[in-house]
């Protein structure tokens, strides 16, 4: 009975159009939109030690030629941008989500702050990163739950930074993450299940946060096994002590006085 209803082939319309309307703005973007994107970053450096943005982005190069910058052989467009050790401070802004191209971000070592803005992740404009390391910078707030919709995204490294707010289970999606550390942060909440159906994970580290645990498969017993109250923390299998300090300083991926609470854990391991 729907059929010939001229208001579904008015709204089929619209929706063809806004289709094909989103599509060209897509292909529109070009090495100026990245171009555009990278003068944004620039405009919110607040502080350059060496004045090396200042000197070297300059709109008179081509920003392939940019330090720090690197573009695909094929398309020409931005796909890593590594400033990494820099020395800058200053805020992330949102317009770096126009580089659509993007595989790599790596402004590691710095003093960005503020927050992450919610459109830098906005599914498909970054569809192609896979490498994302803001350690060792001043950053803060929630992580937008949109970096997650990245397939494609293979590392993903937060170590030292201000961030807080629960470690979404839709961090699962990230099928192909190999590397996730979320260490020296501010998280809260239980470690989502979902984390252990991540296959390519290799390296996980999450230490130096307010989380807990709430492990209810242990399948070979290797921690009903292991963390036993008369064995030392430091030597349970999973725990890495800092080896100048032999007392409490725990790199774990819990923090938990496991000492007192071994045995309630034990008690929840196995269902
Ligand atoms: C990029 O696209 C804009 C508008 O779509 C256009 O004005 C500009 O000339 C293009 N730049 C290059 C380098 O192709
Ligand atoms: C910017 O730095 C790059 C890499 O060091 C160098 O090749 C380029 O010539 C510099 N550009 C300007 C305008 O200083
Ligand atoms: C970024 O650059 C630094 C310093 O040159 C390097 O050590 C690091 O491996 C680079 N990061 C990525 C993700 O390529
Ligand atoms: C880039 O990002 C900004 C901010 O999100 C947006 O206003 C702008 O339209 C985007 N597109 C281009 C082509 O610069
Ligand atoms: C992302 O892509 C959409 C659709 O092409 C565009 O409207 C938007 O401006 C892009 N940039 C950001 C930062 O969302
Ligand atoms: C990065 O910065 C942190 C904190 O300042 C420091 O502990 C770490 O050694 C630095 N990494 C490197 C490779 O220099
Ligand atoms: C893995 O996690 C996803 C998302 O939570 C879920 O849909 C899927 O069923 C899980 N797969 C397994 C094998 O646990
Ligand atoms: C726990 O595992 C560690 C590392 O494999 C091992 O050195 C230690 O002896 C084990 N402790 C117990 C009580 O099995
Ligand atoms: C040893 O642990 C104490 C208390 O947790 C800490 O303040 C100190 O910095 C640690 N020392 C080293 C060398 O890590
Ligand atoms: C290393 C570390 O952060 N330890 C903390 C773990 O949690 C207990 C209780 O909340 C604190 O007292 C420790 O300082």
């Amino acid at each position: 009975m729907a059929k010939n209803n001229p208001l579904i082939v008015i709204i089929t319309a619209f929706v063809v159009l806004g289709l094909m309307f989103s599509l060209v703005k897509a292909a529109a973007t070009n090495i100026t939109t990245d171009q555009h994107a990278l003068l944004a970053l620039k405009d919110r450096i607040k502080y350059d030690p060496t004045n090396l943005l200042a000197k070297n982005w300059s709109t008179s190069s081509s920003v392939c030629t940019w330090i720090g910058v690197t573009c695909g052989v094929r398309h020409h467009r931005v796909t890593v941008l590594n400033i990494s050790y820099f020395g800058l401070a200053g805020t992330l802004p949102p317009q770096l989500g126009n580089l659509s191209f993007l595989q790599v971000l790596a402004i590691g070592n710095n003093s960005f702050s503020g927050s992450l803005p919610e459109e830098l992740f906005f599914l498909g404009n970054l569809s192609s990163l896979r490498v994302v390391d803001l350690s060792y910078n001043q950053l803060s707030g929630t992580i937008p739950s949109s970096i997650f919709q990245i397939s494609s995204l293979e590392k993903l490294d937060l170590t030292s930074n201000m961030f807080d707010g629960q470690i979404p289970s839709i961090i699962s999606k990230c099928q192909r993450l190999q590397m996730l550390s979320l260490s020296l942060n501010n998280f809260i909440g239980y470690i989502p299940k979902e984390i252990g159906n991540m296959t390519m994970l290799k390296e996980l580290y999450l230490g130096n946060n307010k989380l807990q645990a709430h492990i209810t498969h242990d399948p070979h017993n290797l921690l009903a096994n292991n963390w036993t109250a008369s064995t030392f923390v430091c030597n349970w299998v999973g725990i890495t002590c800092d080896s100048q300090n032999n007392s409490h300083s725990l790199e774990s991926y819990l923090n938990e006085s496991y000492e007192h609470h071994s045995a309630a854990y034990r008690k929840s391991l196995i269902p």
